[in-house]
């Protein structure tokens, strides 16, 4: 009887591909997808935990904080910290990076995270995930600062998501394509159930969420106006538009089916201080790189976003991904513009 590729597996067999990999990196992974497995059954279990509903406390962004974010920012530090295999974490969920405990084990690399994205949507049972991006921690150093972790999205080892979907799906990328892995809740384990993801180059559908529309600047108005006109406008096709408010959702559709996903700057979001609304570090960066690597593009509009200099942690960013031709046609208007 066939058990499958288990993620660990998986990775044992593929850690050739990653540059200096040891057992280590299979190891980080591992705690990783442990926090995940334990965050969706929270996420499963819902209203039956008492896991649902809001803090009455807010992150750095100022966002009140769900029950689960700060569940799963607390389960993702407890499955790494002890383990040796990272030397800091940062979270979106946390002001500053957090380090290790004093008595714990250094290990090679440096966690970004945002531990439950989408969380808004958690008290209405629609899908939610959990980001990752993973960098090389800097040699000898016990406590990494937030400048160790301010390297570009180019500079990434690994990144990743696990949607907590209809099924949970742990989505994962090295540098050498991307593979898609199923949670089999039977023995608790991974199953590689898609590898070698590719998407579409053009597509018919388009994520933005059109209630901003008045605040949109004039190549991104333009280019929903033409997905508008349909078959009779200057595309000479109709388009379908999906918003879920989760980018873990959003993207594995478009990694699935195709689509441009659309989270830009506008003059609400100036008038605020703002650039865009999603962080680079721990949302824009590991997208991208999966992204990119199942052959789509993603932009700031203006950039290549894997080419961004971070300038601080939790730093926003315009955000434009997905089908290549599409992310094109925007920067084209951007430039334009
Ligand atoms: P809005 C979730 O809060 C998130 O960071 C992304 O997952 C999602 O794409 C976006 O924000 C939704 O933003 O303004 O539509 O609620």
């Amino acid at each position: 009887m066939r058990i499958g590729t288990t993620l660990t597996n998986y990775i044992i067999q593929n850690q050739r591909d990653i540059d200096g990999a040891t057992g280590e990196f299979t190891g980080l992974l591992n705690d990783i997808a442990v926090a995940c497995k334990k965050i969706a059954d929270l996420v499963n279990k819902g209203a039956l935990v008492n896991v649902l509903g809001a803090t009455d406390s807010q992150n750095v962004q100022g966002e009140t904080q769900k029950k689960l974010d700060v569940i799963s920012n607390e389960l993702m530090i407890e499955a790494l910290r002890h383990n040796g295999h990272i030397a800091a974490l940062a979270s979106e969920e946390m002001d500053s990076v957090y380090h290790l405990p004093a008595d714990a084990k250094r290990g090679k690399y440096l966690l970004l995270c945002d531990p439950l994205d989408g969380s808004s949507n958690i008290d209405v049972n629609v899908s939610v995930g959990t980001i990752f991006s993973i960098l090389k921690a800097p040699e000898g150093v016990a406590n990494p600062t937030e400048q160790d972790f301010l390297r570009p999205g180019t500079k990434q080892v690994a990144a990743g998501y696990c949607l907590y979907g209809p099924s949970t799906m742990l989505v994962l990328t090295t540098g050498n394509g991307v593979s898609m892995f199923t949670l089999d809740r039977d023995f608790g384990e991974f199953l590689l159930t898609r590898e070698n993801v590719v998407i579409d180059a053009d597509t018919k559908e388009f994520a933005i969420n059109a209630s901003n529309q008045r605040f949109w600047e004039a190549p991104v108005r333009r280019y929903i106006d033409e997905c508008l006109q349909g078959a009779d406008g200057p595309r000479e096709k109709n388009f379908n538009m999906r918003w879920v408010a989760s980018m873990v959702a959003e993207v594995h559709r478009i990694l699935t089916r195709g689509g441009v996903f659309m989270y830009p700057n506008d003059a609400r979001l100036k008038s605020n201080g703002k650039n865009g609304k999603l962080r680079l570090m721990y949302e824009a960066n590991p997208m991208a790189f999966i992204v990119e690597q199942a052959g789509g593009a993603a932009s700031t509009g203006q950039q290549r976003i894997l080419e961004v200099q971070p300038d601080e942690i939790h730093q926003r960013i315009p955000v434009i991904l997905g089908s290549r031709n599409e992310v094109k046609r925007l920067d084209d208007y951007h430039l334009g513009a």
